[in-house]
């Protein structure tokens, strides 16, 4: 049975990003994916791209959340950017009316766009006990744990189990572009072990729409029966390459080239794992 997969996102328009990202992802698995949107990103062209954040109403996010998943059968659903903590409150209430695998990527923040509400007390109450699987970046890592923000391995395995604690089956912390050092480092705990994911960083890019392909990525290769530890290689993978191959544009900002791992990819790509 093809697998289909929900994200529960912000659009962004400029393409690398948001639900836009999630659903080049789920392609590149096989998957068939949908998406109900939860904000709209757009940029200020005469301001520096300065990104602007429209909220859609919580009743209209329930409505997609109920017409989408009365019509499929879902095979997992990832949550990205939820805007508003009303919008996270009504997908808590969805998420808990079954037990379908949940991807949640805790966006607080967006490359460029500045904190947006306080999410972090909802996050930590009404969505972390719920997730399969998380996957913070390094300030979101240290915000959901509370922790001191964190510039090593060290502190991602900390803050890994301080999440774990809160409830979520296994935590992936994104070391990124933003750590310190020659590789990309993320790592995974699922409660009993610590794996640890390196690649070496292909280039020193700021690009848009790591995260959130990253964990839909993750929520694919989980709806088309990967494990968790085999489709978070899996994404780590597919996002390296596409950081490899990202795509310039007029922002600065440049864009994840998504199929890049199955139609170009780059010879010094590797993911190691240990
Ligand atoms: O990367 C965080 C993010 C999430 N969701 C949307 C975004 C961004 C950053 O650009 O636009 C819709």
């Amino acid at each position: 049975m093809t697998a289909k997969v929900l994200t529960v996102a912000g659009s962004d328009v400029s393409g690398g990003a948001g639900l836009e990202a999630d659903l080049k992802m789920f392609d590149e698995y096989g998957a068939f994916g949908t998406a109900a949107v939860t904000c709209i990103v757009t940029f200020d062209p005469n301001d520096g791209f300065a990104h602007v954040l429209e909220f859609i109403e919580p009743e209209v996010v329930t409505r997609q959340l109920e017409s989408t998943m009365a019509v499929h059968e879902f095979t997992a659903i990832k949550s990205g950017m939820l805007g508003s903590v009303d919008s996270a409150l009504v997908l808590a209430e969805k998420l808990k009316t079954n037990d379908l695998p949940y991807v949640f990527d805790p966006v607080l923040v967006c490359k460029g766009a500045g904190t947006m509400v306080d999410l972090k007390d909802l996050f930590v109450e009404n969505l972390v006990p719920l997730a399969t699987v998380i996957t913070p970046n390094l300030e979101e890592a240290a915000t959901l744990a509370g922790i001191d923000p964190i510039d090593s391995v060290e502190g991602m395995v900390e803050a890994a189990k301080i999440i774990h604690g809160q409830g979520a089956k296994n935590v992936v912390v994104k070391g990124g572009a933003r750590l310190a050092g020659d590789d990309a480092i993320d790592i995974l705990f699922d409660g009993e072990t610590v794996t640890t994911l390196r690649s070496r960083k292909v280039n020193n890019k700021l690009v848009n729409g790591a995260g959130c392909s990253f964990a839909s990525s993750i929520a694919a290769g989980i709806a088309t029966g990967l494990d968790i530890k085999d489709a978070v290689v899996s994404a780590k993978d597919k996002v390296a390459h596409g950081i490899a191959n990202c795509l310039d544009n007029a922002t600065g900002v440049a864009s994840l080239y998504h199929p890049a791992a199955r139609v170009s990819p780059s010879p010094e790509v590797s993911v190691t794992v240990d």
